[in-house]
């Protein structure tokens, strides 16, 4: 096994833990009225009381030094800090980030600090449809510039965007987040403009020289050809060049790539891209510091015919067996894959999928990776005070030999963050989908938390390095 030291973390993101929705001068994000529509959410969840990680972050913290964790990355809500998303600063927000941060580093864990993990300050959706216009560049960097001067030197690692892929593929496709529009001319330039705040924020952290590293995550989702049938293969490339090539080489390469510009020009949707543009996605692509990936599962994939399988909502209640073939008329359809194993959402588990993604990222982009998410929502059982999720400890092993194996084929594996800490609310899923070393019981108005047996078990992981998985 490799002896190279990895950062071992967890990660957080503001609306999922912090609560608080409402206090201290915070702004409504467009999260905060998402949820109030009847039928958004699992049983009409939300985050306005979450974890209470805003009043409880001590506590919290100090769980984190008892295991002995290196890092923590956590998001900050735009609107706390700038409740109208541009002009007056809260400062009690900036109070809150201050405290957080400090506390971790008196506790000797490093904060790893997410710019945007989906809470768009309400008033610029309001203002100019949020990320659909180009006015977006300017108010998040003059936002992150902020962050900067307040947070600077104390944070190392900057993470700007979480899930560009993800918050525009289920705001603009799928309506299952917000603004909730079904428009792939809408994604695509909603996704255009994100790569450009990525870029405008990566230039002004460099042209600052603000000390660390910075760069984004995308969910990274690897997929098979279903077999070796042309058309299959044929499926998988459209694939790549729609979806992974298009989220990641446009923020690591630059470019977009070029079949899929073709396809989207012939159709009529493809967003302007000035020269401008592309000059300021070189730069980034240039000098981001790393990749981030968050990485759950893998996707199999097959030839679609034009009368073909659309996009699907998907499990969000978690009964097991709602996998449904989901696709691009024309382009490719996600197939159920018989040789791998689903969690009771019908996420695939596969953890060779992340060794797969690992290199085959680091082939394409040769950049440090920093995987910022991987765990598994279960169920988990209260019985006398006592969690056993061994499926959880099991899920986490296999991904962990996983990375410890991609280092020794010559990726530069930087930091590994599990989702999540403390059981959080899932966005979609409420509080019943589980992904924490330490559980929160809901039902308890005092918010009880108490580790799991996984708490152990990652507390021996970073003893390690991770040769307790092996
Ligand atoms: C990622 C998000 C996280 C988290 C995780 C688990 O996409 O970045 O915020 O929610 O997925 O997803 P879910 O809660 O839907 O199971």
């Amino acid at each position: 096994m490799s002896d190279k030291k990895i950062l071992w973390g967890s990660a957080s993101a503001a609306y999922q833990v912090e609560g608080a929705f409402d206090q201290d001068g915070k702004g409504p994000s467009i999260w905060d009225r998402w949820v109030k529509l009847p039928g958004k959410t699992f049983e009409g969840t939300n985050g306005d009381i979450a974890t209470d990680h805003y009043h409880r972050f001590k506590e919290d913290v100090a769980l984190m030094k008892e295991m002995g964790l290196e890092a923590y990355r956590f998001s900050i809500s735009w609107p706390r800090l700038i409740p109208n998303g541009v002009g007056d600063v809260n400062q009690a927000g900036i109070d809150f980030y201050s405290q957080l941060i400090d506390t971790l580093i008196e506790n000797k864990i490093e904060p790893v600090v997410t710019l945007y993990h989906w809470d768009l300050p309400a008033a610029l959706q309001d203002k100019y449809k949020g990320w659909l216009s180009r006015d977006i560049v300017a108010d998040f960097t003059q936002y992150a510039d902020l962050c900067f001067k307040h947070f600077g030197g104390r944070v190392k690692y900057w993470i700007i965007l979480n899930e560009p892929n993800i918050f525009t593929s289920l705001g603009y496709i799928l309506a299952m987040h917000p603004p909730g529009h079904v428009d792939q001319k809408e994604y695509l330039q909603a996704y255009h403009n994100t790569a450009l705040v990525h870029a405008s924020v990566v230039k002004s952290f460099k042209e600052k020289n603000i000390p660390g590293m910075i760069g984004s995550s995308i969910a990274y989702t690897p997929g098979y050809a279903v077999s070796e049938e042309h058309w299959d293969k044929e499926a998988q490339y459209k694939y790549y060049q729609t979806v992974n090539w298009w989220h990641c080489d446009s923020y690591y390469k630059g470019s977009y790539p070029q079949w899929a510009m073709d396809h989207f020009k012939q159709l009529g949707i493809l967003p302007e891209i000035t020269s401008e543009d592309l000059e300021l996605m070189a730069y980034a692509a240039k000098h981001a510091d790393f990749i981030g990936i968050n990485y759950y599962q893998s996707t199999t994939l097959a030839y679609n015919p034009i009368d073909g399988a659309t996009m699907e909502k998907f499990n969000t209640d978690g009964v097991k067996g709602q996998f449904k073939e989901s696709g691009i008329p024309g382009l490719y359809k996600n197939v159920y894959n018989p040789h791998i194993r689903y969690t009771d959402w019908d996420w695939a588990i596969d953890p060779d999928g992340l060794l797969y993604s690992l290199k085959e990222l680091n082939d394409r982009y040769h950049k440090p990776l920093f995987i910022s998410e991987n765990g598994l929502g279960a169920f988990d059982v209260l019985e006398n005070s006592e969690i056993h999720d061994c499926y959880r400890i099991d899920y986490l092993k296999e991904h962990i030999v996983r990375c410890k194996q991609s280092i020794l084929e010559g990726v530069d594996l930087i930091a590994y963050c599990t989702w999540s800490f403390t059981d959080l609310l899932s966005w979609l899923n409420g509080f019943q989908k589980r992904y924490g070393f330490v559980y929160i019981d809901f039902l308890d108005p005092g918010l009880p938390r108490i580790k799991k047996d996984s708490f152990a078990f990652y507390q021996e992981v970073i003893r390690t390095n991770g040769d307790n998985c092996e």
